[in-house]
């Protein structure tokens, strides 16, 4: 009995130290598994975790490189892609409803953010708004607004942090999308090189599109086991006092 109980209890501390850490549930890096020595192939099949990658709106894609203009913060060299997306709105028209989702399930998991690099080319839209979804289909606006200081530039490892988001922990409808948004001032797209004119045909590619949590939701057996630890030092040393 005795026995039984500290190595029930050692079993849940040690689940519970090796649940403790940050855990990536869905990465993608773009690039061709395995790699083909070519930028402009790649994949939006996850490189980490599970979920799915697609386009909103008119918006179209090919892949294309992610070393180039300063590169994006993917490690890989000699075949490291990017998302490359283009077909956006015509000037004054669909605010936030065009540019990229990704669907992935947080079951299990809390605290969350979502953390991409992203390169706009000189004509793309200069503001990019961050929207989550708690159902798959409806998005809300979350956080400001992201602005371009240049174009033909990556700005890499812009992210959000949705902790004590409603809905959106362990939910396996939890989507996001990144879509170009209008300058607030003028409700119109501003090119992301001050010096251009915004062009339908202007580019944003995207890299290294992480979802992290920050810790798991703990399984009630697992919550059992630590208080069965828990109870068994308190035992331990409420008895040592007593010898
Ligand atoms: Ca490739
Ligand atoms: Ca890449």
């Amino acid at each position: 009995m005795h026995k039984t109980l500290i190595a029930l209890a050692l079993l849940g501390l040690a689940q519970a130290a090796q649940a403790a850490g940050p855990s990536i549930l869905a990465q993608w890096n773009f690039n061709s598994n395995p790699p083909d020595g070519n930028t402009s192939t790649g994949t939006t099949t996850p490189n980490i975790g599970s979920g799915t990658a697609s386009l909103v709106g008119g918006v179209t894609a090919t892949f294309a490189s992610g070393d180039a203009s300063g590169g994006s913060s993917d490690p890989a060299t000699g075949d490291d892609s990017g998302w490359q997306t283009t077909t956006y709105a015509a000037q004054g028209t669909e605010n936030k409803l065009r540019g990229v989702q990704f669907a992935v399930s947080t079951l299990g998991w809390k605290d969350i953010t979502v953390s991409w690099d992203q390169r706009h080319s000189n004509t793309a839209a200069r503001h990019v708004q961050f929207q989550y979804s708690t159902d798959g289909t409806t998005f809300t606006d979350f956080g400001n607004l992201f602005v371009a200081t240049a174009g033909d530039t990556w700005f890499n490892g812009r992210s959000v942090n949705l902790s004590g988001v409603a809905g959106v922990d362990h939910n396996d409808k939890f989507a996001f999308r990144i879509v170009a948004a209008f300058d607030p001032d003028t409700s119109t797209y501003l090119a992301s090189n001050p010096a251009s004119t915004y062009g339908t045909s202007g580019t944003w590619r995207f890299d290294m599109v992480t979802v992290q949590a920050a810790a798991p939701i703990p399984e009630p057996e697992s919550y059992a086991l630590m208080l069965a630890g828990l109870g068994l030092v308190g035992w331990m040393a409420r008895r040592h006092k007593l010898v």
